[in-house]
């Protein structure tokens, strides 16, 4: 539900998204709340009771809107509003959402919506950061795309998930592809030895080793074996 289709089918029209739509393994609706305005001048937004700058969305529109999409598709629906104010979206929160069979999204814009139809609606509020946009469309961009990508069969073997970043609460290891050598920095030797075993164990080191760098809150939560404690531990006291 949003006031602007065409950002949202732009997002699933492209890449990954646009074939797993094609091909019917999700579906996305965007549909226009303005089409459900209800006086001549299609206004779906109006000044807010009280006083104060900007204009606020008008419940009733967005009812309608709601209440046009198909029954058994919203009955169980998950409806989730795109707000700063809400619970911020991660890895854990998108592998949520894609367990769900439909979810239905608000888009706000203005100063946000009469809060009385996120009551009505029972609606979830979801962040995806501590800052603020001009609407709900690229957030709920951000989410369909990563929730859509935890779908079997929506990515293809070769974009397959199982060795990425936060599948085991870790960052990712370097990628090299060809030439061997740019500008005179080398691609790292292991990678070029075919020693499949040796390559695992030093990616997995690399990706120890990035974490730490970079994000080390990310440790915390992650699964090192006692080998990988044990690296991760004389890689610290090499550096000191
Ligand atoms: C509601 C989401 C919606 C209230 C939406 C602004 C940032 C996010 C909006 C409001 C948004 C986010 C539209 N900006 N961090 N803008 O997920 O004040």
């Amino acid at each position: 539900m949003t006031l602007f289709p065409e950002m949202i089918e732009g997002i699933v029209s492209h890449s990954i998204l646009g074939r797993a739509v094609r091909e019917g393994i999700i579906e996305v609706n965007a549909i226009n709340i303005r089409d459900f305005s209800k006086d001549k001048h299609k206004h779906v937004d109006d000044y807010p009771y009280g006083g104060g700058a900007g204009m606020v969305m008008k419940a009733d529109p967005i009812y309608d809107c709601y209440s046009s999409i198909d029954e058994n598709a919203r009955k169980n629906a998950r409806v989730i509003y795109l707000s700063p104010q809400g619970r911020t979206f991660d890895q854990q929160y998108a592998k949520e959402l894609s367990k769900e069979e439909n979810l239905i999204f608000l888009c706000g814009h203005y100063e946000g919506v009469d809060e009385r139809i996120l009551e009505e609606l029972n609606a979830e509020e979801l962040s995806i950061g501590d800052f603020v946009l001009t609407g709900g469309e690229l957030a709920v961009g951000v989410v369909i795309d990563s929730v859509s990508r935890l779908i079997s069969g929506v990515l293809g073997k070769d974009e397959s998930f199982e060795n990425e970043s936060f599948s085991e609460g870790l960052l990712e290891y370097p990628q090299y592809t060809r030439p061997e050598e740019f500008m005179g920095r080398r691609v790292p030797d292991i990678l070029l030895s075919g020693h499949h075993a040796n390559i695992e164990k030093w990616r997995r080191e690399q990706s120890i080793i990035r974490t730490y760098e970079k994000r080390p809150d990310l440790l915390e939560s992650a699964e090192l074996d006692k080998k990988e404690k044990k690296f991760l531990e004389a890689y610290k006291d090499s550096k000191d």
